[in-house]
């Protein structure tokens, strides 16, 4: 299977982490959407990464039906409950905060990329704001724990830290560190994961 994405993006990043947490054998192909030679919307109408070309030539997308599709190809580890329905909630909900975060986030980052005049003071408000609760949110329900979601790593933890890693990347100005000392916590032990260091070097 191929997996189109680039190194930036928080959804490829947690798809691709999947894959890696797993073991599953892919070829990782970054392919920017707005590159003229890109196949990625020949394999995502959407025009969206990540994309997932399976062997047959099928292609999946988004990034939660990848995670949902490479999670059930094997059980090492198992990344989503599957019959504890409660927890499969739980961790589901983990990645639609996680999620949640990254879209806030490209919208910060598209708008900060116009002029200053054009910037619509609403928009980064409101943007800003849902990722601060979100972040505060996050760190209460962590605590002190070493995962998101029960005694092992979880869909979760890929789909947090793949936000965090983009929040440094694009919207550096919030503070998560110094506000939320756990997660900071939280993710340097997570930054240790091969997974995490393959995907911000490879
Ligand atoms: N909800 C989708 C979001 C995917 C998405 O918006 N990807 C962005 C990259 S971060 C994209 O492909 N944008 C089009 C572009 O970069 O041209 C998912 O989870 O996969």
């Amino acid at each position: 299977m191929k997996l189109l994405g680039t190194q930036t993006s928080p959804y490829v990043r947690k798809a691709r982490l999947v894959l890696l947490e797993k073991n599953i054998t892919h070829e990782y192909v970054i392919d920017p959407p707005n590159d003229p030679n890109s196949q990625v919307s020949r394999a995502n109408p959407l025009g969206r990464i990540p994309a997932l070309i399976l062997a047959d030539g099928d292609c999946l997308f988004d990034s939660t039906v990848i995670a949902d599709y490479a999670d059930q190809l094997n059980d090492t580890p198992i990344l989503i409950p599957r019959n504890d329905l409660l927890a499969r909630m739980r961790v589901k909900r983990w990645e639609a905060l996680a999620d949640g975060i990254m879209d806030s986030a490209i919208v910060l980052r598209n708008e900060k990329l116009r002029s200053t005049n054009q910037q619509e003071a609403a928009i980064l408000t409101l943007h800003t704001e849902a990722i601060v609760r979100a972040l505060t949110h996050i760190a209460t329900q962590l605590g002190d724990k070493t995962w998101c979601e029960g005694a092992a790593i979880t869909l979760a933890d890929l789909a947090l830290v793949s936000a965090l890693i983009y929040l440094d990347l694009r919207v550096a100005e919030i503070n998560w560190r110094g506000d939320h000392p756990n997660l900071a916590r939280w993710f340097e032990r997570m930054s240790s994961r091969a997974s995490v260091i393959t995907s911000l070097t490879n």
